[in-house]
């Protein structure tokens, strides 16, 4: 087994003690961040390919998230650029009723390291919290709203349109995750969607500039 493939299978059996240590034996043999990061994100597929078969339950799920994490954490300084320009201040957050953060996490990280500072609402943010950080913190040229249940692409439309419709200007509203595409972003009155991380980090500099 490849240093990359116990990665994996550690992240997929929610060892999260164990993913420091893998994770920086994986990098030292040589294996790039990006396909690091590449292999947990596969595994939460197969996660949730598990837990949608009824093979696992949430708690299995909680802790493969968990080993996650701190696999990210040690990846974290290998994946940042360290950009000096400063494209503004983005307001970032999972919507309201969703409880997922590792894809929120990754697109705050790939953000600040294209040079944007990140006010990081965290999860389950109602649309007043989006709006009360967008006048409580100054130059907010960036909204980004994360969100991974089919259930919760309501609350993502309805802070949207809020965020749209609210009176207060000179920012624009990102949105991504699973369920969402480009075509729901259009319908939603977004304006910008990113399928990854790295696709977000683009799309927001593309926005801000525009
Ligand atoms: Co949940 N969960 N979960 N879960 N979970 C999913 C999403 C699910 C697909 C699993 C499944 O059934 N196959 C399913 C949703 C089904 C649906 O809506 N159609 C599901 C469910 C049902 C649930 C619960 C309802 C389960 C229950 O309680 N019965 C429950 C809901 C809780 C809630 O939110 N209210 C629940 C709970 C949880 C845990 C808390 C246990 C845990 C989350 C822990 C955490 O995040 N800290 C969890 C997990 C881990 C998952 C899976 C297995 C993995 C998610 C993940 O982290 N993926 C997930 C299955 C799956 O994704 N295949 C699943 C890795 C991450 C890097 O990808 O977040 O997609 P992702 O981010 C990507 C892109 O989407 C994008 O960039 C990232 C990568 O570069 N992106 C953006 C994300 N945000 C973006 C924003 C942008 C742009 C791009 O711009 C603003």
């Amino acid at each position: 087994m490849t240093k990359i493939d116990e990665v994996k299978a550690k992240v997929e059996a929610g060892k999260a003690k164990l993913l420091p240590g893998l994770v920086q034996e994986a990098l030292d043999e040589g294996n790039s961040a990006g396909d690091i990061l590449q292999s947990m994100i596969d595994s939460m597929g197969i996660v949730g390919d598990k837990f949608s078969a009824g093979e696992v339950f949430v708690p299995e799920m909680l802790m493969a998230a968990k080993a996650m994490a701190k696999g990210v954490d040690v990846l974290k300084p290998h994946l940042t650029g360290t950009s000096t320009s400063s494209l503004g201040t983005c307001v970032i957050g999972t919507v309201q009723g969703d409880l997922h953060d590792i894809g929120k996490n990754l697109v705050t990280m790939m953000l600040e390291s294209v040079g944007f500072k990140m006010i990081d609402l965290g999860v389950d943010v109602s649309t007043e919290k989006f709006m009360n950080a967008i006048k409580e913190n100054e130059n907010v040229n960036l909204v980004a709203c994360s969100g991974l249940l089919t259930t919760t692409m309501s609350a993502m439309k309805e802070t949207v349109h809020a965020l749209k419709t609210c009176g207060l200007t000179g920012f624009k509203v990102m949105v991504g995750g699973a369920p969402v595409t480009q075509e729901m972003a259009d319908e939603i009155g977004a304006d910008g969607f990113a399928p990854d991380a790295g696709g977000a980090a683009v799309k927001a500099k593309e926005l801000v500039k525009a």
